[in-house]
């Protein structure tokens, strides 16, 4: 509960206690420990995979959900070799999963009511990826359905009791369609082609998008008419001003969802981005200090000319991949602007928001691209080498020249190229898998780059340490609204209250990790003030999420405080209504202007994290009384003029 009183005097004066569950909204247990160590920088190879990790996302805290091709994976499920299956982050065991359709270059993202969705794929196919020969899933050895107009379903559930069910709506045939949710939660599902190949061409591109659920006939879109071949998995992102950045091939449009108008913006510089080149693409962490206005990164991918893509010719795996990284800030401005080049050339890299607000850039190689098949130049079927096994980590809060760093940062033993995934744990770690540039589950001593099973986690440098363990933190946010207060204790801020100055409240979804795309990955920084306490505890007064569903769609994701970088476990935060609806925004509450007692009877104050919200006048405490009983004689002797509750 939070009093707030304008006395008499023209003071302000700010009254805490413990936070209640005043809010009408559910509040979260405290998160603990991770329940197992890791050395910073390092990766750790955990128990293999039952399939190849083509498509990986953390539903419940404590489950990931993978997604394969159909392809002859040892392990079986009801008399077929498994292409899903759930792995259980506690003690790594798994089970398979039945989902029926081929899931082969499925996209996928999840709803606003917390349902994930992996849509389209390959028709059904048998031994070496061959076409079946029925398409209903009565065709052995594989038993697959026709995967293209598939929107496959799964609500997460922390035990073992769910399973993955088909929409009875089917969309039009997609393969490599691209997911993203919008700001009432639904999904629009774009491109795509019919029958696949190693790029697209315009007797089988889908050049539409559609909305799931569904509403009306697929909209033929400009830009994927006119951006083949390499404009499979059109790299998309919902923006603050409810459009869509949607990039491919050179093109880049801004794309209003509601009345399907597309607006030219500049050409991507230096290289391709989509698959096959594959940067790695990430929007930076939206934050109270950029006014949560998005900027996406492309770094990577290949600068391979437009008819080369088609000409068989073409040595694929001799093209150097790309350093180049460039940045659009759409909503603001149509033009990339420069920014520091990876260090080493990469195609395939995979982006993940740490919640520290640094981005981890892992797998991925040096020459080649995306793609496979049986040239005389390919190893075995790879259309990539010189796996790149060193992560490098963009920090944006480093000026320009010197923001990728691979300092105290160890080599994985596992090339990670084609197929492969990369996704943020709840714990802060992160999960590594997958690698499959074959038609068809391929293993074996001579097999340069085989089926991967091999599985990894990637430590970063807060992994070790001591993490904190904020009380009253929520389990659901509203956009808009009621402020709410998260307390920090001694050992949570280090032995020291100052370091509540540098502690930020993280919404952090990890997203659908495949193809070196991580679909609906994103990073909300609340905003937040503080005051701290002589005896080193602190409460941090937040901020629900920016009104506005196009900072952050509606749906699940995870909720981190982050104390001098250290972030918190994640705990599973669900943001909006719960539901596909228009999102209800509120007013924003305003914050209590930031303090630090030093002792009992010294005062400092400090600024608000600073993004032009009105904030309550400074002097909270002018008196530097501590206890509450205390503030209440005082209350009562002044006599107010005014007052308000906030619950
Ligand atoms: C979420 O919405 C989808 C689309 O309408 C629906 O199929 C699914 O059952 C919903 N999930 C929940 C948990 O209500
Ligand atoms: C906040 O903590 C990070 C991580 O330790 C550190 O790099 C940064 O300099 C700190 N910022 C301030 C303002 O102290
Ligand atoms: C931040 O963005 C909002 C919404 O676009 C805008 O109304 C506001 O003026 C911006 N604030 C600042 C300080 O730029
Ligand atoms: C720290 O000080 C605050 C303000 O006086 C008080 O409310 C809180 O109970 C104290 N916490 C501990 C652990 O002593
Ligand atoms: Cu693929």
């Amino acid at each position: 509960m939070i009093i707030a009183t304008q006395v008499s005097l023209g003071v302000s004066v700010i009254l805490f206690s413990p936070i209640s569950s005043a809010l009408s909204l559910p509040v979260a247990s405290p998160p603990g420990q991770p329940t197992h160590k890791g050395d910073a920088g390092t990766f750790e190879v955990i128990p293999d995979t039952i399939i190849s990790a083509q498509q990986v996302f953390v539903g419940r805290s404590n489950r990931l959900y993978i997604l394969d091709k159909v392809q002859n994976n040892p392990t079986q499920i009801n008399g077929h070799p498994a292409w899903a299956s759930e792995y259980r982050l506690g003690d790594n065991s798994q089970r398979p999963m039945e989902v029926v359709t081929n899931s082969f270059c499925a996209g996928g993202n999840s709803l606003g009511n917390g349902t994930w969705v992996s849509v389209g794929g390959n028709q059904a196919i048998t031994t070496g990826g061959e076409p079946a020969n029925t398409q209903d899933g009565s065709s052995g050895p594989y038993y697959d359905a026709d995967g293209r107009r598939s929107i496959r379903m799964l609500n997460p559930c922390s035990g073992d009791e769910c399973e993955w069910t088909i929409s009875p709506s089917n969309m039009g045939q997609r393969w490599y369609p691209t997911v993203e949710t919008l700001e009432d939660g639904s999904a629009i599902i774009l491109g795509g082609c019919k029958f696949g190949g190693y790029v697209n061409d315009a007797a089988q591109s889908n050049p539409t998008f559609e909305f799931f659920p569904p509403a009306g006939h697929p909209i033929t879109s400009n830009i994927l008419l006119n951006t083949l071949p390499a404009n499979l998995y059109p790299l998309t992102w919902l923006l603050p001003s409810g459009n869509l950045l949607v990039q491919a091939m050179w093109s880049t449009v801004l794309l209003n969802p509601k009345t399907h108008v597309e607006k030219a913006l500049d050409d991507m510089p230096d290289a391709v981005r989509t698959y096959p080149a594959s940067a790695g693409t990430v929007m930076m962490p939206l934050t109270p200090a950029n006014n949560w206005t998005a900027t996406v990164m492309f770094c990577g991918g290949s600068n391979i000319a437009t008819e080369k893509w088609t000409n068989p010719d073409f040595v694929i795996i001799s093209q150097p991949a790309s350093t180049s990284c460039v940045k659009i800030t759409p909503d603001v401005s149509p033009s990339y602007v420069q920014d520091d080049p990876l260090p080493v050339q990469r195609s395939m890299a995979n982006f993940v928001l740490l919640p520290d607000g640094r981005i981890l850039c892992i797998n991925g190689a040096q020459t080649g691209t995306a793609g496979y098949g049986t040239n005389s130049w390919s190893i075995g079927q790879s259309y990539a080498d010189t796996p790149v096994l060193t992560p490098v980590i963009y920090d944006p809060a480093i000026p320009a020249g010197r923001r990728w760093s691979s300092d105290g940062l160890s080599a994985s033993t596992v090339p990670r190229m084609y197929h492969s995934t990369a996704i943020l744990l709840p714990d802060g770690s992160v999960f590594v898998s997958g690698s499959n540039p074959n038609a068809d589950y391929t293993s074996g001593p001579d097999v340069k780059y085989p089926t991967e099973y091999r599985t990894e986690k990637f430590y970063p440098s807060y992994f070790n340490q001591r993490r904190p363990q904020p009380r009253g933190l929520l389990a659901q946010l509203t956009y808009g609204g009621p402020a709410f207060d998260v307390l920090l204790d001694s050992d949570d801020l280090f032995g020291d209250a100052k370091n509540v100055v540098n502690t930020t409240v993280v919404v952090l979804r990890p997203g659908y990790s495949t193809h070196s795309m991580n679909m609906g990955q994103r990073m909300v920084v609340l905003d937040s003030t503080y005051t701290g306490y002589g005896n080193n505890t602190a409460f941090l007064h937040v901020s629900q999420m920016p009104p506005n569903p196009g900072i952050m769609a509606p749906g699940p994701a995870f909720l981190f405080v982050v104390v001098n970088g250290i972030p918190s476990i994640g705990i599973e935060v669900m943001v909006g209504s719960g539901v596909i609806e228009k999102q209800t925004i509120l007013a924003v509450d305003s914050l209590p202007a930031s303090s630090i007692l030093q002792d009992d009877t010294t005062t400092n104050s400090g600024g608000s994290s600073g993004n032009g919200v009105p904030k309550p006048k400074s002097g909270a405490y002018p008196l530097g009384l501590g206890s509450q009983a205390e503030w209440f004689l005082v209350f009562l002797a002044l006599g107010m003029a005014s007052w308000a509750m906030y619950f």
